[in-house]
């Protein structure tokens, strides 16, 4: 029996890899999906609310090793150290294309710096978002997209990769590819610092809309700016298409 632990603070994301799971019905497998210590949507969601499924990566280290014979980081909050992803293999399923959107919000930044975007699956190593390839893939993205509308389309490639390439994880039978360069890399604070508009900034009209619907998404507040009172203004795009 192999025995799998599905790290996972996505709650969009757990019904959909749960499904494939279930899809494929192995019976040679076992999985514990689990979330972060960090609270987010999944912990309501009713598989998690008895509160028994937290897992801490770092200091559960050498209990994971010992238990399980693969790991899957699902948009998962946690770093996974060294000592994990060198003595056990670990899947990382990434909302980007890599090497080119490593990283955080990896869509927001595709936007801002014209760069593709699609979502990979990946081993793990001690860096964020760069092992050996197993699979990606390209998203359409348009001058009419927010953040949101390209987000929604990763989601579904991230399953789709998961779903072609189910058993080949599982029985660890494909042939990775190293990512070709360093690529680009984001992180949070870039995120937070995109979101604070300097009113006095200089750029094209072009610059400023992709800036805001790179800041669009459903009805998070991002883009702000502070007015002569001192209160943080929040804004957003709607964006439409011709005849649609
Ligand atoms: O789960 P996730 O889609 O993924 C994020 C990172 O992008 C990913 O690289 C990391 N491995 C993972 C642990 O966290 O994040 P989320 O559900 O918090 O947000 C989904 C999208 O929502 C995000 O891509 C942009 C948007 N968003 C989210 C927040 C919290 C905003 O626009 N503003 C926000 O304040």
């Amino acid at each position: 029996m192999k025995k799998i632990l599905v790290v996972i603070d996505n709650v969009i994301q757990y019904e959909g890899i749960k499904q494939i799971f279930e899809k494929y019905n192995r019976i040679d497998i076992e999985i514990n999906f689990c979330h972060s210590t960090t609270k987010t949507a999944i912990w309501e969601h009713q598989d998690f609310v008895d509160g028994t499924k937290k897992v801490d990566v770092l200091n559960d280290v050498a209990k994971i090793i010992a238990k399980y014979d693969l790991v899957f980081s699902v948009h998962c909050l946690q770093f996974f150290p060294k000592e994990l992803v060198q003595n056990l293999r670990c899947i990382n399923i990434h909302p980007g294309y890599n090497p080119i959107n490593r990283g955080w919000y990896p869509q927001v930044f595709a936007i801002i710096h014209n760069l593709p975007i699609g979502a990979t699956i990946h081993e793990m190593d001690e860096k964020l978002d760069n092992g050996p390839i197993i699979a990606r893939k390209f998203v359409e993205k348009h001058d009419w997209d927010t953040s949101y509308s390209i987000y929604e389309r990763v989601l579904k490639a991230e399953l789709e990769l998961f779903d072609e390439n189910f058993d080949a994880i599982i029985d660890n039978k494909y042939t990775p590819v190293l990512p070709e360069s360093k690529g680009n890399f984001y992180v949070k604070k870039d995120f937070e610092n995109l979101c604070k508009i300097d009113m006095n900034e200089v750029g094209t009209f072009k610059q400023f809309y992709d800036k805001a619907r790179a800041l669009s998404h459903n009805d998070f507040k991002n883009a702000y700016f502070i007015n002569d009172e001192g209160k943080k203004i929040f804004f957003k795009v709607e964006i439409g298409i011709e005849n649609e």
